[in-house]
């Protein structure tokens, strides 16, 4: 239905309700926001995870995909998170800590990646069971930021790790595929990756990110800061159900 045209001469009509205004934080305050992040614990082993009473994000993906850069450049912090030319380098899974003024309202958690292929096959098992139990049971888990190497798009170890986490997305996990390191791409084969990536996460949100270049960041971090604020972030409108 659209709006009547206000008369000509007349005080424009107030906007109609759907086109209110965006609410919540603005770039400003969701990057303040993201800088709280401190370091809060590090664990070799899922059941050495504290229990998380807030919403817990996993940033997963191929070892040197960029998880911990990405980390690193959404919190506007050089070192929070151990990031290295050297594939392999976060072994553990490492809990960052955000919220204003001593509270702590999300936490980020940075693991380590598969498909190293220097990682003996018996340790790369053992990971990928850690893995899977981590992204299955982990109850505090809201979302998850799967990274991606444009270049190399999405693998087959991607497409397991969607396999495993398909049941909890369907039940309301948030999920975003980010294409890091997009300063290596042109813009042509930019939109190109971000298309077929899109058909491959079946519809699923995916953007481009860059460490380098600072591109996507305030995106991302916005959406990380919706999924963490549910109740402050508002809802999609609900489809009329008089209208066809
Ligand atoms: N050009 C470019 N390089 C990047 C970007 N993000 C990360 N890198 C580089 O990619 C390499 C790997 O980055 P990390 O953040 O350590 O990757 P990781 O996914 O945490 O790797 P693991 O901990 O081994 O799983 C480093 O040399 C980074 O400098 C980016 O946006 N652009
Ligand atoms: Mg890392």
């Amino acid at each position: 239905m659209t709006a009547p045209a206000p008369a000509a001469g007349s005080t424009p009509a107030a906007a109609p309700i759907s086109a209110a205004p965006p609410t919540g934080p603005s770039p400003t305050e969701v990057m303040g926001w993201l800088h709280t992040a401190r370091f809060l614990t590090t664990a070799a082993q899922l059941h050495h995870l504290p229990p998380i009473d807030v919403p817990e994000i996993a940033f997963v993906g191929r070892s040197n995909a960029g998880k911990s850069t990405c980390i690193n450049t959404l919190t506007q912090q050089k070192q929070l998170a151990f990031a290295s030319k050297k594939p392999g380098r976060t072994q553990h899974i490492n809990l960052f800590a955000l919220g204003r003024q001593g509270t702590t309202d999300a936490v980020f958690a940075d693991l380590p990646g598969y498909g190293y292929a220097a990682v003996a096959r018996q340790d790369k098992i053992r990971w990928q069971q850690v893995m899977a139990n981590y992204l299955v049971s982990r109850e505090s888990l809201t979302g998850i930021v799967l990274l991606c190497d444009p270049r190399l798009g999405l693998t087959e170890l991607d497409e397991a790790l969607l396999e495993v986490v398909r049941p909890r997305v369907e039940e309301g996990l948030k999920f975003l595929v980010l294409l890091t390191k997009a300063d290596k791409l042109t813009r042509a084969e930019q939109s190109k990756v971000l298309s077929i990536t899109r058909l491959q996460a079946g519809g699923g949100e995916v953007k481009l990110f860059s460490a380098l270049k600072r591109q996507g960041v305030e995106d991302a971090g916005r959406l990380l800061w919706d999924w963490s604020h549910p109740a402050a972030t508002p809802a999609e409108p609900t489809p009329d159900p008089a209208q066809p």
